[in-house]
């Protein structure tokens, strides 16, 4: 028997605590080759979370409840995991809201996926047969659409549809090893990270479909605007599209400085200068992209693994500067002439961004 460890913050849910976890345990014993135990872990709730749980420890011995101060929903789940896999020896984590709206009834489609090889579950509000509360805010439905739209262009992933879900079976195995990493994201970005790191350690991802329900007791916890602000931050800093996209910025800016350098100043001729400054700004961003852009699957420390990464960075760049010289003649004779600048950053927008960026991962950092 494998066993799964429902981890179940809670800061005052007093109402639903109880609700909760009967109906974990009433499902767990619907699924067979599974020891599911509940953790709870309470940052001191003021109302009577703390009896509730203390009062179910005494019928059911596979019920545990951690008192914490109140850290915030990652640190929280940080504890859970931790007390999950050194004290119970977990082979899947689960983390669930304790205020009803995530489903217990899901429990086993969550392990059926992991049975089937999935790492890690994800709950899933935006795929089919998931949904948000139809009487949430409509500032609410926008947050949470336009923050998940946000984050998948950022991250140019199509595994997850929900990022900031809360409902999910995890493998202890990557939370091992994102132990670390996710320690200092204390808040509800938390979420975003720890699956930002499993899918660049190459965890398999799974969705479930679920209907999230809106809370009928308590009070919400989560602080909007520091969640808005602390996972835009955190997409910004870790999107290897975004950093693609200021290392491109940066290699123009080195290109156009140093042409202008040799055709003003130094009165080079202009084809010199050109090659000149392409291919610097050529391998600058070769070596902006490898150890930051896309640094999680950098070409291996050896001068044969550079020579070809490099060498092939040359062909797909030769092929941005084609794209860019037929374009912008094409709609220019198309066009007029005068709006060349124009075309110009339609066809870099456009073709460019997306054909040097699709090729990179596909040619030069891998997935390995
Ligand atoms: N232990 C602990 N649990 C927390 C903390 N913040 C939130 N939680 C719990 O995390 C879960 C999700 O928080 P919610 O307030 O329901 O957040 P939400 O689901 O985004 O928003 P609503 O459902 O609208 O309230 C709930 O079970 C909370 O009790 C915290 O600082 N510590
Ligand atoms: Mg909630």
């Amino acid at each position: 028997m494998k066993k799964a460890t429902i981890v179940l913050p809670t800061y005052n849910e007093g109402g639903t605590i109880e609700k909760v976890i009967l109906a974990i345990f009433n499902e767990s014993l619907q699924k067979p080759h599974w020891q599911v135990e509940i953790v709870v872990v309470d940052s001191t709730s003021t109302d009577s979370t703390g009896e509730i749980v203390k009062k179910l420890q005494k019928k059911h011995s596979n019920l545990h409840l951690i008192v914490t101060p109140k850290e915030g929903l990652g640190q929280a789940y940080i504890h859970g995991f931790t007390y999950a896999m050194e004290k119970l020896n977990s082979f899947v984590v689960f983390e669930m809201d304790s205020d009803l709206s995530h489903d217990p009834k899901k429990i086993s489609e969550f392990l059926t996926e992991i049975e089937k090889g999935a790492d890690f579950v994800i709950g899933s509000r935006y795929i089919k047969g998931g949904s948000i509360p139809e009487n949430w805010a409509i500032y609410r439905k926008l947050l949470s659409g336009l923050g998940n739209i946000i984050i998948r262009l950022g991250f140019m992933s199509s595994k997850s549809a929900d990022w900031t879900s809360g409902y999910r079976a995890i493998k202890t195995w990557v939370i091992k090893e994102a132990i670390s990493y996710i320690q200092p994201y204390t808040g509800y970005v938390f979420q975003v990270a720890l699956l930002d790191f499993a899918m660049k350690h190459k965890a398999r991802i799974a969705q479930v479909p679920i209907n999230f329900k809106d809370r009928t007791s308590g009070v919400s916890k989560i602080n909007f605007s520091q969640t808005i602000v602390q996972t835009l931050w955190y997409v910004f800093s870790h999107s290897s599209f975004i950093k693609f996209f200021i290392v491109g910025t940066i290699g123009f800016i080195i290109d156009f400085a140093i042409s202008y350098i040799f055709i003003e100043k130094v009165h080079t001729q202009v084809w010199i200068a050109t090659l000149l400054s392409t291919e610097t700004a050529i391998i600058s961003n070769f070596f902006m992209n490898n150890f930051w852009s896309f640094a999680h699957k950098k070409v291996d420390h050896s001068m044969n693994s550079y020579a070809k990464g490099f060498f092939k960075f040359n062909l797909v760049s030769s092929g941005s500067i084609a794209i860019q010289t037929i374009g912008v003649q094409l709609l220019s004779s198309i066009f007029t002439r005068k709006l060349w600048y124009i075309y110009k950053v339609i066809i870099i927008v456009f073709v460019v961004i997306p054909y040097s960026y699709i090729l990179y991962n596909k040619l030069i950092w891998k997935e390995k």
